[in-house]
């Protein structure tokens, strides 16, 4: 199908990412707007490659996940997804959506932030609509948080943008944008202890602590500093600094969640077996600095030229788990369309 300019069809791919400055809480649930601004880096594994196409004379989407017809709520997120695309398109079509993600999905590895960055980058295509990568970022926020950042590669941060004005504007002042480095060559070594889904969706976990976690205000307010911190950090070039400050901002967020009530607990015992190990790599003198999300596994970050050593370590430390090495990777490209 091709009308009004529209591609009508379009493939796209992109790579998860993983924050060392966090996103927890939404002040607009609808919009997708974040209580706080988070930055991450986004890696060059698990792709999530995502084809949108046209069909017209269908009455509804037909969306796919892995060749599997996606239902309930994983449905629902993408259709209200396209339903967003074609209201900014003005075309009312629905669409046959393929999805192939390599990554476990509902582990705590960011499945939703390649999935929705392709979708966004895919579906923006195929419907015909011309967005720059700020707005690109900003449509994909609204599919899930953390897309908005894997529309660029590299490290991002995510603004939350301003409190005040309308709800169009707060709509179009949340995006993620490319954060300058310097001379870093960092790895993120990622042991899957647990590739099983999460017993709490992140948006639940997320609304629960924002509600009913003493801990969640001032973890904010520290957060905004950690992320200046950290920008500093990264601009030095500095391991160290920037290891520890996600570190410390990731421990901050769990310890939010925990203290939720009822608490959310993602951290599992064999969770506190690599933090046991990266600690010490740390005493060994190797910098190594441990960040998790939604679930149990554990990212570590390190310099490249230790990640073999760092993964050797998590590997003893949990000899069930997988480990994957990581290096930070590509924005969210059309492939063709
Ligand atoms: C992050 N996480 O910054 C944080 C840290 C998990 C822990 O973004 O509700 O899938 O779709 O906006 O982005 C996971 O939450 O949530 C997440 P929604 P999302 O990476």
């Amino acid at each position: 199908v091709r009308e009004r300019g529209t591609a009508g069809r379009a493939t796209a791919v992109a790579h998860p990412n993983i924050a060392l400055i966090k996103y927890w809480g939404k002040r607009d649930e609808h919009l997708v707007l974040p209580r706080v601004d988070s930055l991450s880096m986004t890696l060059n594994v698990f792709p999530t490659t995502t084809s949108v196409r046209l069909a017209p004379r269908s009455g509804s989407d037909m969306v796919t996940l892995n060749g599997r017809p996606a239902a309930g709520e994983a449905l629902r997120r993408i259709v209200d997804f396209l339903d967003l695309v074609r209201e900014r398109a003005g075309l009312a079509h629905r669409a046959v959506v393929d999805s192939e993600n390599t990554v476990p999905t509902g582990a705590g590895l960011a499945s939703s932030a390649s999935g929705f960055a392709a979708l966004a980058v895919a579906a923006a295509a195929a419907y015909g609509l011309d967005l720059d990568a700020t707005a690109l970022s900003g449509l994909a926020r609204r599919g899930s948080g953390s897309a908005s950042r894997s529309v660029f590669g590299g490290f991002a941060v995510w603004h939350a943008g301003p409190d005040a004005g309308s709800a169009e504007e707060a709509d179009r002042s949340s995006y993620a944008e490319p954060v300058p480095v310097g001379d870093l060559d960092p790895a993120l070594v990622v042991a899957v202890v647990d590739a099983g889904p999460k017993p709490v969706s992140s948006r639940a976990a997320m609304r629960r602590t924002v509600d009913t976690s003493p801990l969640y205000e001032p973890w904010a307010v520290s957060s905004q500093a950690d992320l200046i911190e950290m920008r500093a950090a990264l601009l030095a070039g500095d391991i160290e600094a920037v290891g520890e400050i996600a570190e410390r901002n990731a421990l901050g967020m769990h310890a939010t969640m925990l203290a939720a009530r009822p608490a959310v607990r993602y951290l599992s015992p064999a969770t506190l077996t690599v933090l046991d190990s990266v600690l010490r790599l740390r005493q060994d003198g190797i910098p190594a600095y441990a960040t998790m999300d939604a679930g149990p596994n554990v990212k570590v970050l390190c310099r490249r030229v230790d990640a073999d050593r760092v993964a050797e370590a998590v590997c003893v430390a949990v000899p069930g788990g997988a480990v994957h090495i990581a290096e930070p990777g590509p924005g969210a490209r059309l492939l063709h369309g």
